[in-house]
């Protein structure tokens, strides 16, 4: 007997999850991003944010800086609080989950894993491809839901996005750390168009 043919599922984008997260997240509720292709869509696709709840270190952008903050902000405030971080990020920080999972705050980390340093990759297929760069992906990708249970906080993995909503009221509702990790698309361009051309041309 033939199988039926599963028609296959489109890849979770990060313009749809951060779209989904802007729909349940509270407006007040502090967000912290951390810096990559993930904070693009945020930029432009996060509309619901009251002022004051919507954080991104610029100064000398730095990777790795999410976490620390929203865990900083949420033992200030003990309020839900939510980090956004890319899996490079994540790589770079990780280990301060503990702190989040012995203060027992009530923090959301939302790590977006594309696999790679997305923001450098699309950059270097960009503005170098065919100049002999290594591809900035990981191999094999990291998982880092695992790591957040091994430091003691919770995790889920999402893969759909009709999955999203649900896992992310329920990591909201959690009142202790958690981490939600999402498989994004790796293929999805980054709305970085007007960075590219500031620093391709001086802003000119
Ligand atoms: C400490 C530090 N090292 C390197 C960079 C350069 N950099 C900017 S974005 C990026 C990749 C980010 O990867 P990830 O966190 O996975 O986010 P993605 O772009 O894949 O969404 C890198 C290496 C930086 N900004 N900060
Ligand atoms: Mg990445």
């Amino acid at each position: 007997m033939r199988r039926p043919t599963r028609k296959p599922v489109d890849p979770l984008t990060m313009r749809q999850a951060i779209e989904c997260i802007d729909a349940v997240v509270p407006p007040t509720t502090p967000i912290f991003c951390d810096i990559g292709n993930a904070m693009c869509h945020a930029i432009r696709h996060l509309r619901r944010r009251a002022p004051g709840s919507w954080h991104l270190s610029l100064v000398l952008g730095g990777m790795g800086n999410a976490l620390g903050q929203a865990i900083g902000a949420c033992v200030g405030k003990r309020q839900p609080t939510i980090a956004l971080v890319g899996d490079g990020a994540a790589l770079m920080c990780i280990g301060e989950l503990r702190t989040a999972v012995e203060q027992r705050l009530p923090l959301v980390v939302i790590i977006f894993n594309n696999g790679g340093w997305g923001m450098v990759e699309q950059g270097r297929n960009l503005d170098f491809a065919g100049a002999g760069l290594p591809s900035m992906l990981f191999t094999p990708k990291a998982r880092l839901a695992p790591m957040a249970q091994a430091v003691g906080a919770s995790a889920l993995t999402v893969t759909r996005l009709c999955d999203l909503g649900p896992s992310l009221r329920q990591c909201l509702s959690h009142q202790e750390p958690t981490l939600l990790e999402l498989w994004v698309d790796p293929n999805e361009p980054a709305p970085f168009e007007s960075r590219r051309h500031t620093l391709t041309t001086g802003g000119n």
